[in-house]
């Protein structure tokens, strides 16, 4: 796919506030924060913004729930999803809140926009609503007088305002038709175009205050207020200038976004809602949309906020780490799929990959380094001025200048585990080299032998710690200073240059990098 080279716009949902984060919402977050930080590796400049939604129903029922005016539970939650982003290591750029008043009058702004020129008008409406997914559900998608999910309906009638959603069904499916690109995976693209073969109808985007006073006032009726997700969905442009004169050039530099992604269960929304209000407002859609699967309970269900059993991310951090855990979420789940969560789950990949693989290759390497070296790499030429003829050193430095391609590759094909397995694939190579060349055997006779295979696997160590850097910073990092890296620009080039480590950089041994974890 064609990223262009130069800027990169990641999204993901606004959460609602109903709850507190998890781990399904973490999963979503980490991905988002992993993905932004690879093209930040391959050099885009890049802007990641995510954030909470706090209008309508569920935020004002569980706010009413807790005793508190809506505002002051949203300044609470608000507070609770930066602070469980700031233990997880996000690095976003703009935490955004749908009650912020620029983006309040981004909202009216657009409504006025598209009620001047015809795309909005009002009338009586009656239907089942369900208060969870904040949707109206026609008749005949309910199943046993439920949502095909199983959650409560309830029947309203009153005056919505709507917009004219269906003038811009044919423009979508062409838009859709002509995007590959558009919604990802292939799958999710289909079942939208499926969706679209019915005729569409018009989307009612207001809700009278009598039932709903808690949302953005719809500016020329002030008994209403715009429903909760036409706010919301907005808010991926007014984040970055839309709707607002002075910022005309930030939203020009950085519409259309690259990659909104979300979860599956809120497709329709994305795919349907957002690009035809877009279409409406004379602005491009966005180029990417991509909906990944769901984290599964015990019960193979969705967890979810509002079923109650779920798993705090922080619980599994305080097992294995921040880097332990988002690595789990990337490696082993493959994005897209639907993916169980266990403690036993993520202890195993963490002993596996980390604790064993990279860690003993570390390990091992600089406790050589410490013994035969006095801790500090000889210079190349000290130890022969060549890598040496046998085929798996040939081998592996071959994979070990591929790997960087190949990463980027799979990371751009929105596939981040399998850019993980090429990096695995690296250290499993190196850890059989050293198994097979034995360096602490080959010290005592041909010890600059020793020095090149030790040299090789710094090496490796080296490009595997930058490459999984966007995955595990504050883990990586560690590893990039014990290797005498810290001064060194985390940068694609670097990723590129091979041999990297200058002759005299002191490697400290130190403690395991990753402890192994002994279940109890
Ligand atoms: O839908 N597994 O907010 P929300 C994986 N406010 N991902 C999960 C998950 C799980 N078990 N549970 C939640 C909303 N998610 C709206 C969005 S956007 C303009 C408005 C993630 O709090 C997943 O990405 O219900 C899902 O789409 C998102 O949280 C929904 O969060």
């Amino acid at each position: 796919m064609s990223l262009g080279n130069d800027k990169f716009y990641i999204t993901t949902p606004l959460y609602y506030v109903n709850d507190k984060p998890h781990v399904g919402t973490a999963y979503c977050t980490i991905t988002a924060d992993v993905l932004n930080r690879y093209h930040k590796l391959f050099g885009r400049e890049t802007f990641f913004l995510t954030g909470v939604d706090e209008h309508g129903q569920k935020c004002q029922q569980a706010a009413q729930k807790r005793g508190l005016e809506p505002q002051a539970h949203c300044d609470d939650m608000a507070l609770r999803f930066k602070e469980a982003w700031q233990e997880l290591n996000i690095d976003y750029d703009l935490f955004f809140r749908t009650t912020d008043d620029y983006h309040k009058q981004g909202v009216q702004k657009s409504l006025q926009q598209l009620l001047d020129q015809g795309d909005i008008y009002s009338k009586d409406y009656s239907g089942w609503y369900c208060v969870s997914d904040e949707m109206f559900y026609p008749e005949k998608d309910l199943v046993d007088g439920k949502t095909p999910e199983g959650k409560e309906v309830i029947w309203i009638e009153e005056k919505n305002y709507f917009f004219k959603m269906s003038k811009y069904q044919q423009a979508l499916i062409q838009h859709i038709e002509d995007h590959p690109d558009f919604i990802h995976p292939e799958s999710r693209r289909n079942e939208v175009l499926g969706f679209l073969r019915q005729p569409l109808g018009d989307l009612s985007i207001s809700r009278p205050k009598s039932r709903l006073s808690w949302g953005v006032e719809i500016p020329f009726d002030p008994e209403h207020v715009t429903y909760v997700w036409f706010d919301a969905l907005l808010n991926y442009a007014t984040a970055v200038g839309f709707q607002q004169p002075e910022r005309q050039k930030d939203f020009a530099k950085w519409w259309p976004a690259s990659f909104h992604l979300l979860g599956k269960d809120i497709l329709t929304t994305h795919a349907v809602y957002w690009p035809t209000m877009l279409m409406a407002l004379g602005v491009p859609p966005p180029k990417t949309l991509f909906a990944h699967g769901w984290i599964l309970n015990k019960d193979q269900g969705k967890m979810s906020k509002s079923q109650g059993e779920v798993i705090n991310p922080l619980d599994l951090k305080n097992l294995v780490g921040v880097d332990g855990l988002r690595y789990y979420l990337v490696r082993d789940i493959h994005l897209g799929n639907d993916a169980p969560i266990s403690e036993e789950l993520v202890v195993n990949r963490y002993n596996t990959d980390l604790a064993n693989n990279m860690g003993n290759l570390y390990s091992r390497s600089s406790n050589l380094i410490d013994k035969y070296f006095a801790g500090v790499t000889p210079s190349l030429m000290d130890v022969g001025g060549h890598w040496g003829e046998d085929p798996s050193a040939v081998n592996l430095i071959e994979l070990l200048q591929k790997t960087p391609e190949l990463l980027r590759r799979e990371v751009e094909a929105f596939s981040p585990s399998r850019a993980l397995e090429h990096v695995v694939q690296l250290l499993n190579q190196a850890n059989k080299y050293l198994e097979e060349t034995a360096p602490w055997k080959m010290a005592k006779e041909d010890l600059p032998g020793a020095g090149r295979v030790l040299l090789l696997s710094l090496e490796v160590l080296r490009l595997s710690a930058l490459l999984l850097y966007p995955v595990m910073p504050a883990k990586m990092e560690e590893l990039l200073s014990r290797l005498g890296q810290s001064q060194e620009p985390k940068d694609w080039s670097r990723a590129k240059t091979f041999p990297a480590i200058a002759p005299s950089t002191p490697i400290q041994k130190g403690s395991p990098l990753f402890q192994r974890y002994q279940a109890s």
